[in-house]
């Protein structure tokens, strides 16, 4: 028999963040099917979730900025890479990569290998037009309105630290697992840089 003792630290927190993890992922099923049964329409749940995962995204930069070491980014293709690298990582606990940049650098692709949201997931036929994972492209539509860019928006009349960038995007499935694809990738399209001037007066 195997001796009983005390195990590591290191052992129990691996063991308490796969216990948080899966709860996690079971509680978004819950999630969707809950709004399934709500709404019926598969379009109607795919709009709650990218709302729902707006709300997140909007309030989730403050806490991201919190606990990273990142500051500011010079531009979206930076913004990109810390979303899919050190983001995703932070609040879903995997790393993804940013690929398919056009000419301009205003869109991307983010494509995940792994992703913790559909353990355990099986669609069944009524369900073809679900984009189960929908809540994260409104997580990162909303993160990416929240986030500011230094040098992407030229405002010369104003000291760059007195205004912000919102960055407006689209944010759209391109691939995804359940539907039969290789991969989970997300578009995401910067439609607008938004100047946000502080209302602040030095007199
Ligand atoms: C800045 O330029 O202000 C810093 C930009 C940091 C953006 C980080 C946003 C974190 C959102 C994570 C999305 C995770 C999806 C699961």
């Amino acid at each position: 028999m195997a001796p009983v003792g005390p195990r590591s630290g290191d052992a129990i927190f691996a063991n308490m963040e796969r216990v948080n993890a899966e709860l996690f992922t079971l509680t978004y099923g819950a999630t969707v099917r809950q709004l399934l049964t709500d709404l019926e329409e598969v379009d109607e749940v795919n709009k709650q979730l990218d709302q729902m995962g707006y709300n997140i995204g909007i309030r989730l930069v403050d806490e991201f900025l919190a606990k990273s070491n990142v500051s500011r980014c010079v531009d979206f293709k930076e913004t990109a890479e810390v979303i899919a690298k050190v983001g995703f990582k932070m609040f879903l606990g995997v790393t993804a990569s940013v690929t398919n940049w056009d000419a301009d650098g205003t869109c991307c692709s983010i494509v995940l290998e792994d992703n913790p949201l559909v353990d355990f997931v099986e669609l069944p036929d009524t369900c073809q037009g679900l984009y189960y994972c929908n809540i994260l492209s409104g997580v990162i539509r909303g993160a990416l309105e929240m986030v500011s860019n230094t040098s992407s928006f030229a405002q010369p009349s104003i000291p760059s630290f007195l205004w912000d960038v919102s960055l407006k995007t689209e944010v759209t499935w391109i691939r995804d697992v359940l539907r039969g694809d290789d991969a989970y990738e997300l578009q995401v399209k910067l439609v607008k840089q938004v100047p946000e001037e502080y209302p602040y007066k030095d007199d």
